[in-house]
Order: C-alpha cells, then sequence, then structure tokens
C-alpha cells in the first residue's frame, strides 16, 4: 500500500516537470561554442527537467561523413555529453538512429510542410552557397528536427541562436498539423542563453565556431584539446589593434567581445564586475591568458571523465541502448498517434 502511494507520488511530481529535448550532430569534435551554447545549460538544468538528448547522426549526414568516423564520433559524443555532466538517471540520452520513429514522422510530417518554408532556412542557404550538390536531406533536416522535438511532446528546446530559426519551423509545423489534424502537438518553446549563444571562431570572430570547421587552425577550442592547445588558440585569437577590454557590438572589436563572453559564462560573474577586473590588465595579452586558464580549469576534468568513459565502451554501449529504450517508449505511441490522426492504418488493426 505504502509503496503503491509513493509511486504515485513521484509519477505525479515527475509528471510536473517540464519536457525537455536538445540534439547535437556526431558531425566532428566537440567545440566549446557547443558546451557554452547548449551543453553545459542542458547539465545545469537536468535535475528541474524531464530530459531527451539525442545524437543526431541522421542529421549528420545530410552532409558527406566517413562511415568510421561517424561511428568513433557517435560514441565519442556520447561520453562527452556523461563526461560534462549529464546524469543516465536525470537524463534519456539516445541515438537518433536507434529510435526508427524519428524518421517515420519525418515522412509524415514532411507531407505537411510546404516546401517554401524549407527553402528560406539561412543554415540551409548558406550551405547551399558552399556547395555546388547537395543533398535532399539538407533541405528536409528541418523538418527531421521537428519531428525529433514533436516526437516527445517536448516544452522546452535549449539550443544555440543558430537554431532559432528551426525551432520557430517547428513551431509552424506543428500548429499547421494540429489546425488540419485536431490537437496533436505540444508547441514547444527555444530556450537561449543570454550570453554564449553565439560562440564566434577564434581565427574569424565574424563566423560562428563550428564543429565542421574545428580541423581550420586556431579556430576552435576543442572540449578535448590539452591545455597547451587550448592555450596556443586563444593567445592567437583574432582581435583588434585597440586596448580596450570591453563588452560591444562593435564589429571591430567582436574577437574582444568573444573572449568576454566566454569568460562571462563560465565564471558567472556580471559585465560591470568582468569590465572592472580587466580595467587593471595589461592590454590583450592579460585578457588573453585569463581566458585560457579559466577555459582550461573548466575542460579539465571533462577531459579526464572522457577518457575513463571511452576505457570501457561496453558500459557507454550500455547506456545507450537503455536511453533508446526509453525514448522508445515515449516516441512510439506518440507516432501511433500521429499515423492514427492521418489516417494511416496501423499493423495492430489488421
Ligand atoms: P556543425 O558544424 O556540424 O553544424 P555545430 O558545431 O554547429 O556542428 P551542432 O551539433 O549543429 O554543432 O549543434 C549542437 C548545439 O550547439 C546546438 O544547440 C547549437 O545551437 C549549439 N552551437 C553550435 N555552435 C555554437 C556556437 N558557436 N555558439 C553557441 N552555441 C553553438
Ligand atoms: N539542428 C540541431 C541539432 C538538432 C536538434 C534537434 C536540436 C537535431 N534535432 C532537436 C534541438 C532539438 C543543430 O544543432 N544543428
Amino acid at each position: 500500500m505504502e509503496t503503491k502511494g509513493k509511486t504515485k507520488i513521484s509519477a505525479t511530481l515527475k509528471n510536473t516537470k517540464k519536457r525537455v529535448f536538445s540534439g547535437i550532430q556526431p558531425s566532428g569534435d566537440v567545440q566549446l561554442g557547443n558546451y557554452l551554447g547548449a551543453i553545459k545549460g542542458w547539465v545545469e538544468r537536468q535535475a528541474e527537467k524531464e530530459n531527451f538528448f539525442c545524437i543526431v547522426d541522421l542529421h549528420a549526414i545530410t552532409v558527406p561523413q566517413d562511415p568510421k568516423d561517424l561511428r568513433h564520433q557517435t560514441r565519442s559524443l556520447a561520453a562527452i555529453l556523461f563526461a560534462a555532466g549529464l546524469d543516465p538517471n536525470k537524463c534519456t540520452v539516445f541515438i537518433q538512429s536507434q529510435v526508427t520513429a524519428h524518421a517515420e514522422a519525418c515522412w509524415i510530417l514532411n507531407c505537411t510542410t510546404p516546401v517554401g518554408w524549407l527553402e528560406r532556412m539561412t543554415q540551409y542557404k548558406d550551405k547551399l552557397a558552399r556547395q555546388e550538390s547537395i543533398a535532399t536531406g539538407l533541405l528536409d533536416y528541418p523538418v527531421l528536427m521537428a519531428a525529433d522535438i514533436l516526437l516527445y511532446d517536448a516544452h522546452e528546446v535549449p539550443v544555440g541562436d543558430d537554431q532559432r530559426q528551426h525551432v520557430e519551423l517547428t513551431r509552424d509545423i506543428a500548429q499547421r498539423f494540429n489546425h488540419l489534424y485536431g490537437e496533436t502537438f505540444v508547441v514547444p518553446e527555444a530556450v537561449i542563453p543570454e550570453i554564449g549563444a553565439r560562440v564566434m571562431g577564434l581565427n574569424d570572430p565574424t563566423v560562428k565556431m563550428s564543429k565542421s570547421y574545428a580541423h581550420i587552425k586556431d579556430h576552435a577550442v576543442n572540449l578535448l584539446d590539452e591545455p597547451k592547445e587550448i592555450e596556443r588558440s586563444i593567445k592567437r585569437a583574432v582581435t583588434d589593434s585597440g586596448n580596450e577590454i570591453r563588452f560591444s557590438d562593435d564589429p571591430e572589436k567582436a574577437g574582444v567581445n568573444n573572449l568576454l563572453g566566454i569568460y562571462k559564462v563560465i565564471t558567472d560573474r556580471s559585465k560591470e564586475e568582468i569590465e572592472a577586473d580587466f580595467s587593471t590588465a595589461r592590454g590583450y595579452g592579460d585578457l588573453k591568458t585569463r581566458v585560457a586558464e579559466v577555459v582550461i580549469d573548466e575542460l579539465r576534468p571533462i577531459r579526464e571523465r572522457y577518457h575513463a568513459l571511452m576505457s570501457d565502451v561496453a558500459e557507454l554501449d550500455r547506456l545507450l541502448a537503455r536511453g533508446a529504450e526509453q525514448a522508445r517508449a515515449v516516441s512510439e505511441p506518440k507516432l501511433e498517434e500521429i499515423k492514427r490522426r492521418v489516417g494511416l492504418v496501423l499493423p495492430g488493426e489488421l
């Protein structure tokens, strides 16, 4: 009787938690922007939420990937997420392609999403401009992302600023489906940090730091970089010819602003405090030294835990298999609901 009562209470508590869904691509070495713009917030708020974090390998293959590298990067990314502090007892971490409901829901949503909505996506237009030939999957990328989110009835989608437009589109896709077929989906909100949502490249502060540019020398700090490498990339960060250390929207000062933003997210101090602190600094050299120090200290324990996790791949695979099972338990009934709504005959009905 007592146990029954307890179960009921914990189920009620669980249901009051907001559901969170986010994704990250296994498309290369995880970089500091991924951590400050997304992963750090996921870790900090995991206790307050019901969390689903997805390693979106189907999104990664929308641009060419070496199969061997992709396999390695998928496990390695899982290890990074756990090493950064995601607790498998509080979060469902899983590989997208292992939960087939995502691809199926994507197809159904493709059939209610006007192609013009996809052609307007800035990330698609940027990639299109950079490549000679592009895959259909790249155009369709945001519909798969909508399927990811909507299958879980997620309320919140914590992402970096570059994903704002995709979450807006997810809202449009949900509303359109609800309008056509009746209330089916929760319309989710993007949760974007005030600072750290757009960490810029160290070699070029006009371009967002990206995993897929991480091979370019001194573009990014990778989460697994050794202290010497971190120091080197930050010391070489492009700044300006002045010496004023302050937060600023001035494009001239984008490099310094980027370094201060990184420092702010990690130290969690106010802009005023930070500017006052740096008012006695001797030029950008001092700023870079202090930024490098806090980044090194922040990433050291993650790197150490990562190597420990990667030394036991069987345990990592077990966690991912459990995550996929938990994800299926939520997404499969939702997929059935979607299929029923559009008039597809379910296997159980035959
Ligand atoms: P790719 O280069 O393959 O597109 P990416 O580095 O942009 O990869 P994603 O896997 O697409 O990373 O994104 C994972 C999360 O990290 C998303 O929430 C995204 O908004 C966030 N993110 C990516 N880059 C940055 C950045 N420079 N600053 C802040 N957040 C970022
Ligand atoms: N497009 C996202 C990755 C992504 C995602 C999601 C993010 C795929 N599915 C669902 C949030 C919710 C990106 O970061 N490039």
